[in-house]
């Protein structure tokens, strides 16, 4: 009998390249049928087959208090009623301003765009921009959106420039992409002395969470602020994922280091489309219509997204949020790490904040290679034989997963139990 998923994932490769809107989406990291979602209700979805799972995907990170939460429905419907769209200021982008302002430490000024993508793409630009240089700094595994300059890959020495990795991007504008070895704090000191004066920007996910989760070395981001200052270069930390998903000020409220712009996605939207870059008002101050470099968006800062925003903002503000958070998420990780030990099986784990890791790999990678090393075969058994059981992980080994404050212990501990159900069979 084929499946409902299996239906559409058919119906939907006619018209849409692979059947999906992402590519992460079309399951061929993982293989199998896509499942397509129909509703989402706190911590669980149901997809057209009418099959139940706790979900750690949360929309790749934006659902960070689950699905369809009463209080962000409201201000949705709410803001709908008034109209969807002005192409014009409206009062709750001030709102929205001022508030990622007040809780983001090193924005001065913001402008809201719809995605992550634009959210970086605009900032790569206001950095080239504001220092008059060319040469951007990306670290290989990082993911910052599909604007051109960063779907590069590394040169064939470490210090030499970029490759696209991606059809239609030009040699001549990959060829100003530096991508380097992330945590590899040398090779970035290397860098910056044999191109120091040339370097616009440097580009970070300040917790890597496109490789998998990866954790930061402390001196390394440290050591990036440093060279940034000395060089005069603009230090960017993309925190589109990390952005109060590892705390309410984000990663670098939780390592205590000021970026020069931030771009953020994902959580400000709630699950609507928005994104945001800001930081040091000098640097802002670029920006068309006060400075020379443009930008702009229809739908930025639209009233419903915002709306949406708003109320996922207020709602994590709550005292004890990201307490509750890191422990839920920590009893996740630490559930499965005993599971795998339990059972011989080579695994390991960890979380920051409301984002995980996991690897089928003896020891948490602190680098792309050590990444690499992981048994992606072994991740894709368990992915599968989890999904079978009703808990759907990202569709990935290269991804980070995620548990919002609608996940109960109730359900962190079941799923632990489908895990070590699996394990017990490995
Ligand atoms: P979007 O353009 O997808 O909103 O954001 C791009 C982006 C920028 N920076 C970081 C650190 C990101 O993680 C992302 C997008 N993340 C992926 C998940 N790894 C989105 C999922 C997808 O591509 O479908």
């Amino acid at each position: 009998m084929v499946s409902r998923n299996q239906q559409l994932f058919e119906r939907a490769q006619v018209f849409i390249p692979g059947g999906v809107n992402s590519p992460v989406r079309a399951f061929r990291s993982v293989g199998g049928t896509p499942r397509f979602f129909v509703a989402g209700h706190g911590a669980r979805v149901s997809d057209a087959d009418n099959r139940s799972y706790l979900d750690y995907v949360g929309s790749w990170g934006p659902l960070i208090l689950g699905h369809a939460h009463p209080e962000v429905v409201a201000a949705v419907r709410d803001a709908a009623a008034k109209g969807l769209s002005f192409g014009a200021p409206t009062e709750s982008e001030v709102e929205m301003a001022e508030l990622l302002c007040e809780l983001v430490p090193s924005l001065e000024m913001v402008r809201l765009v719809s995605s992550g993508t634009e959210a970086t793409m605009s900032a790569i630009r206001l950095a080239r921009g504001y220092t008059g240089r060319d040469v951007l700094i990306k670290f290989e595994g990082c993911y910052h959106g599909h604007s051109d300059s960063l779907l590069v890959k590394a040169g064939s020495g470490l210090l030499t420039f970029g490759n696209p990795s991606s059809g239609g991007v030009p040699d001549d504008l990959a060829r100003h992409t530096l991508v380097l070895d992330y945590n590899d704090t040398a090779g970035l000191e290397a860098a910056f002395a044999e191109h120091g004066g040339r370097i616009a920007a440097v580009i970070v996910e300040p917790v890597a969470g496109n490789m998998n989760l990866v954790a930061p070395r402390p001196a390394f981001l440290q050591a990036m602020r440093e060279l940034c200052s000395d060089h005069g270069a603009v230090l960017i930390f993309d925190e589109v994922m990390t952005g109060f998903r590892v705390g309410v000020g984000g990663a670098q409220g939780l390592y205590g280091i000021a970026p020069d712009l931030t771009t953020l996605g994902k959580v400000i939207g709630g699950g609507m489309p928005v994104g945001a870059f800001g930081g040091r008002r000098e640097i802002m101050s670029r920006v068309a219509p006060l400075g020379p470099v443009y930008q702009a968006g229809t739908l930025s800062g639209n009233p419903v997204a915002v709306a949406a925003g708003l109320a996922t903002l207020k709602l994590i503000q709550r005292t004890g949020f990201y307490e509750d958070l890191t422990r839920r998420t920590r009893q996740l990780v630490d559930g499965l790490v005993g599971a795998a030990s339990r059972h011989g099986v080579p695994f390991s784990a960890q979380s920051i904040g409301g984002m995980f890791g996991l690897y089928f790999h003896p020891a948490c990678p602190r680098t792309f290679a050590e990444v690499m090393q992981a048994d992606k075969d072994a991740f894709n058994r368990f992915f599968h034989a989890l999904l079978d059981a009703g808990h759907y992980f990202a569709p990935s080994a290269f991804e980070a997963g995620f548990v919002s404050s609608a996940h109960s212990e109730a359900d962190i501990a079941s799923t632990i139990t489908a895990a070590e159900t699996v394990f017990s069979a490995w």
